[in-house]
C-alpha cells in the first residue's frame, strides 16, 4: 500500500529525520520519505502488519500533526 500523508509542524532536517526514522522503525513499512516543502510523508507499507493509524499516531506522537 501507497500513502501520502499530509504532515504539519516539520521545519527542518531534524523533523524529517525523526519521521523518517520513526515510522521506518515500524514493523511492515518499506519506505517512507519526507517531502519537507510539500509538507508530505510518503509511505509505503504491508497492509498486513501495520495500518495507516499506526503510521499516523507514530507521526503524531513525534510532535506533528497530521492532517
Ligand atoms: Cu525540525
Amino acid at each position: 500500500m501507497n500513502e501520502t500523508l499530509k504532515v504539519q509542524g516539520m521545519s527542518c532536517g531534524h523533523c524529517v529525520n525523526a519521521v523518517e526514522s520513526s515510522v521506518g522503525e515500524l514493523q511492515g513499512v518499506s519506505s517512507v520519505k519526507v517531502d519537507l516543502e510539500k509538507g508530505e510523508v510518503a509511505v509505503e507499507y504491508d497492509t498486513s502488519k501495520t495500518s495507516l493509524n499506526e503510521i499516523q499516531e507514530t507521526i503524531e506522537d513525534q510532535g506533528y500533526d497530521v492532517v
